[in-house]
């Protein structure tokens, strides 16, 4: 019976604890946009008639004999990724040459028009099949600006890209992100296509309810504003699109490196960069792989700030995703779970002090981020002593982003030689932010917010070494 009450007491504290919370701040991520959050770092494959031809844009005119993978293996693709700490991946379904990787009806310019397995094989079937196989999502790229397809530059090709869409989206399975490339590279007299985006929206959205479309403006996600590997260290998630467009009429890179503060819409960044430096498979690049350094720099600087990261690794004339990008990759992988492996933080005392009065807040470190610690007012302070002395150098902290984004700025502090002293500075959290620096020993660290849109609701704050 004293059981029975004190359970009760203890699931009324954690009710209190996770309900009496402030007010949500608009604009709110929807449920899919929180759940692709969670899955942060994905592969980009981009693969097609450039691997053959040393291309990054094809013309569209290449012959379909080109295409002819020798060892295909979409599940080695698969493997890969997951080594790395994939948690997906988005294919190429069809880029600007038109080619399309799989055999589409509404096109004559697709594998089945190749001699790869005769002209019956299916990219797009067989890199489905593998990511279900491994326990990846799976996603599809498929570029508006069509430099093969006879229709573009008429009012037909809308008819024939929601055709195209249609059977990707219908025919593959679940998708988590639909990828519209904003490059259109047709000069003033090439064709010009006025895309009916409204209509491809609506489409989409039939096919795939819970789909995540990335582009210059989303609405599910947007581009970073650079394909070199990072998001500005003040990334909001949200964007104003009103007066924008994709493509010429994107907003500035650099608003799209940041995000607006004040934005209408929530519109999160997305980080795509590839392992070489071109697109597509050039062997003359199979020197210029990045290393596992700069990959770790660029996890740092995309998902270790708020963005996720969708990393290009493009198979090579096989069909078989190379040694040097696999070394690195699988290398990569290994020391990103070695980071995050232990928590030092975990379970460890933590309070919320506000006006000075410390109140528990264990949910900070309890290893969940559904559960939160809210504050009351707009600056308050979240202090962790560990029992006993820990040497680290990284600090992730998490926003429950479910409520809305609102740290403006932060400062991190330690405790050393009897007072607090600064450790490092940030500006907005969002759903992830890690810190790096030099090794400290201490018992106990702070997190001091300076500035927030209105109280603060924290999901978890982790400490890790390497
Ligand atoms: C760009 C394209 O033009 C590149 O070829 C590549 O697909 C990259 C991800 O987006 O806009």
């Amino acid at each position: 019976m004293r059981k029975n009450l004190l359970l009760c007491f203890v699931q009324l504290f954690i009710c209190y604890c996770t309900v009496a919370q402030p007010a949500p701040l608009p604009p709110l991520p929807s449920p899919q946009q929180v759940k692709w959050k969670e899955t942060e770092f994905y592969f980009f494959i981009h693969f097609g008639p450039n691997t053959f031809t040393n291309k990054e844009w094809g013309e569209g005119k290449e012959d379909p004999a080109l295409f002819n993978p020798t060892a295909l293996d979409c599940r080695q693709w698969a493997r890969i990724a997951k080594k790395a700490g994939a948690k997906g991946i988005v294919l190429t379904a069809k880029h600007h040459d038109g080619f399309c990787l799989w055999p589409s009806k509404y096109s004559t310019h697709t594998v089945r028009e190749s001699p790869w397995k005769n002209g019956k094989g299916d990219v797009v079937k067989e890199l489905s099949e593998a990511c279900k196989a491994e326990g990846l999502l799976f996603g599809i790229y498929i570029s508006p600006w069509d430099r093969n397809h006879p229709a573009y530059g008429t009012p037909a090709y809308n008819d024939v890209y929601v055709s195209t869409m249609r059977e990707l989206l219908t025919g593959y399975g679940k998708l988590f992100e639909l990828w519209w490339d904003g490059a259109n590279g047709e000069g003033p007299n090439g064709k010009k296509q006025v895309y009916d985006f409204k209509r491809f929206q609506d489409s989409v959205f039939k096919w795939q309810p819970k789909v995540v479309i990335f582009s210059d403006i989303g609405p599910g996600a947007r581009w970073c504003g650079n394909e070199s590997g990072f998001i500005n260290e003040t990334n909001w998630n949200l964007l104003d699109t009103a007066g924008f467009a994709r493509g010429l009429g994107a907003p500035p890179t650099d608003t799209l490196n940041r995000g607006n503060f004040n934005g209408r819409n929530w519109i999160p960044a997305e980080v795509d960069v590839s392992i070489r430096p071109g697109w597509f498979y050039h062997a003359e690049e199979d020197a210029r792989v990045k290393s596992p350094d700069a990959l770790m720099k660029i996890y740092l600087e995309s998902v270790g700030r708020g963005a996720n990261l969708i990393l290009n690794v493009p198979p090579d004339r096989r069909g078989l995703i190379n040694e040097a990008d696999s070394a690195s990759l699988v290398e990569f992988g290994r020391r990103l779970r070695a980071l995050t492996k232990t928590n030092l933080a975990l379970h460890k005392k933590a309070n919320l002090l506000e006006s000075g009065k410390p109140l528990p807040a264990a949910h900070l470190t309890d290893g969940n981020r559904i559960t939160t610690v809210a504050s009351a007012s707009r600056t308050p302070v979240f202090e962790l002593d560990f029992g006993e002395v820990k040497e680290f150098n990284h600090v992730m902290l998490q926003e429950y982003i479910e409520s809305g984004q609102r740290v403006i700025s932060f400062t991190v502090k330690y405790w050393k030689d009897g007072q607090w002293q600064e450790l490092a500075k940030g500006t907005t959290i969002g759903y992830k932010r890690l810190l790096k620096f030099e090794k400290i020993k201490t018992q106990k660290l702070r997190i001091e917010i300076n500035e927030a849109k209105a109280p603060v609701i924290m999901s978890e704050l982790s400490i890790y070494s390497n």
